[in-house]
């Protein structure tokens, strides 16, 4: 056994009590010359003392959270080998000083290899870190505390710009590059897009603030989530409402009568109803593991009610169990308490399937966005005379535009075309519904 050396904080500049923040060896540990042994940290700066040569670890003499200078024991050694040259002891990845004996403030982690800590993941569990480049990890200018940081939250040394003397990096500049990565995500809807530009638009001409209603939040939080997480295909068609349109004219009045407006929007809940009857996929929704349907038995319709403040869904329950009448009028009802709102929360929930009637406004045809967990929402347009040839001839016949959008996870485009051309068939004779 030869014999046993003790090891010395060198010459560290100015720092006349410095705490140790990391012991990176214990004993019994055979360490090579340059290996970093402890990590010093200053107000100022970090730093990691190598060691001057090859050895066994048989005492050490320091731990975290201790004050040292120049000269304080650090560990006891059983030298093996090689001395390695004071002179070298001040090193960072590209540098070595041919001139200090000892480490500087702005000397930092060997070049050589990272400390025993931050030996690679044990096998069988996924590394968080698969993605950083060892290679341009390894030559980044960090101490090994930081090193071992930033493979905690995944990120590549070699991505993080250091603020550290000589462009080392510090446990801040990590956090400050999770920080940016972060706010860079969220920027970009968490899909690791461009963010989108901050402009100042009064730069190019008179502007006005006006401040989102809370609907207006809502509805857009919900319509983003369902537009970024849900497939969506929109299955355009027409029916034929000639017949019905004219049937419907014949009860206004009857219905106006009782104090009950009669739009198309009724019968089209009716008929949804069949389809969704016939089709009892678009009567559905995923469950929370996305593995499962749950089909519903029962047929809650959700419309779009357009108001000041936005768009909200009032719910209306069983509507196979209501009649036409029943039907028109609690439509009517239901969008003046939207209108006033007066709507509660339990009201706009439990739908199944949503009508987006834009009918009474314009519009040839659009893309409605799902209202998820629902699997699909029926958008309709305004009614137009069309010239279609029948037996022979052009005769003029009343459409309505059907814009149906549908997930595409649940639903097939087949599936989809079969629900707007059973939806249709419907429409053009309404006696069908009865069957
Ligand atoms: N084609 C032609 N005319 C139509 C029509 C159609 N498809 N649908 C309705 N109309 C007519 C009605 O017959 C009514 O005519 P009269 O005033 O001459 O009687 C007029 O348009 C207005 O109808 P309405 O809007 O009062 O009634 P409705 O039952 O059709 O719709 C409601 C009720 C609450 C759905 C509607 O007022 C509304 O808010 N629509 C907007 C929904 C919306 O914003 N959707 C977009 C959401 S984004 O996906």
């Amino acid at each position: 056994m030869s014999e046993l050396k003790e090891i010395r904080v060198p010459d560290i500049g100015d720092f006349k009590s410095v705490e140790v923040i990391e012991v990176l060896v214990h004993e019994g540990d055979v360490i090579a010359p340059e290996d970093s042994l402890i990590t010093l940290e200053s107000d100022k700066a970090s730093m990691e003392i190598p060691a001057p040569e090859a050895g066994t670890v048989r005492e050490v003499k320091v731990k975290v959270g201790d004050h040292v200078a120049e000269g304080s024991p650090i560990l006891v050694i059983e030298p093996v080998g090689e001395k390695v040259d004071a002179n070298k002891l001040s090193s960072s990845p590209t540098e070595t000083s041919t001139k200090s004996a000892a480490p500087s403030p702005s000397a930092f982690a060997p070049p050589t290899s990272e400390s025993r800590s931050q030996a690679a993941p044990p096998h069988n569990k996924p590394s968080p870190t698969a993605h950083i480049h060892e290679e341009r990890f390894r030559k980044a200018h960090a101490s090994p505390s930081v090193r071992r940081f930033a493979r905690e939250l995944g990120v590549d040394l070699g991505d993080v710009h250091g603020s550290g003397n000589k462009g080392r990096i510090l446990r801040k500049d990590v956090q400050s590059h999770v920080k940016h990565v972060l706010s860079q995500l969220s920027a970009g809807g968490g899909l690791g897009v461009a963010p989108m530009p901050e402009i100042d638009f009064a730069q190019f001409g008179e502007v006005e603030t006006q401040p989102l209603t809370r609907i207006n939040k809502l509805t857009g939080q919900n319509l983003h989530r369902n537009w970024v997480t849900v497939p969506h295909v929109t299955q355009f068609d027409e029916a034929d409402v000639t017949e019905l349109e004219s049937f419907r004219k014949e009860m206004v009045r009857e219905y106006a009568e009782k104090g009950v407006k009669l739009t198309l929007l009724a019968f089209l809940m009716k008929a949804v109803v069949s389809a969704l009857r016939e089709f009892p996929r678009f009567n559905a929704s995923l469950d929370a593991s996305r593995e499962n349907l749950i089909l519903k038995k029962y047929f809650h319709i959700g419309i779009a009610v357009d108001t000041q403040d936005g768009l909200v869904v009032p719910v209306i329950r069983d509507v196979d169990r209501k009649s036409l009448m029943d039907l028109a009028r609690e439509l009517g009802e239901v969008s003046i308490r939207a209108r006033e709102k007066k709507l509660k929360p339990s009201d706009m929930q439990g739908g199944c399937f949503s009508i987006s009637s834009l009918g009474g406004i314009g519009g040839t045809a659009f893309t409605p966005i799902i209202n998820a967990p629902e699997v699909a929402i029926l958008g309709v347009s305004r009614t137009r005379w069309h010239p279609v040839y029948k037996d022979g001839e052009f005769v003029p016949r009343l459409m309505l535009p059907l814009s149906l959008s549908y997930d595409h996870r649940v639903i097939d485009g087949a599936l989809g075309a079969r629900f707007t051309t059973f939806l249709s068939k419907l429409l053009s004779d309404t006696r069908r519904m009865l069957l």
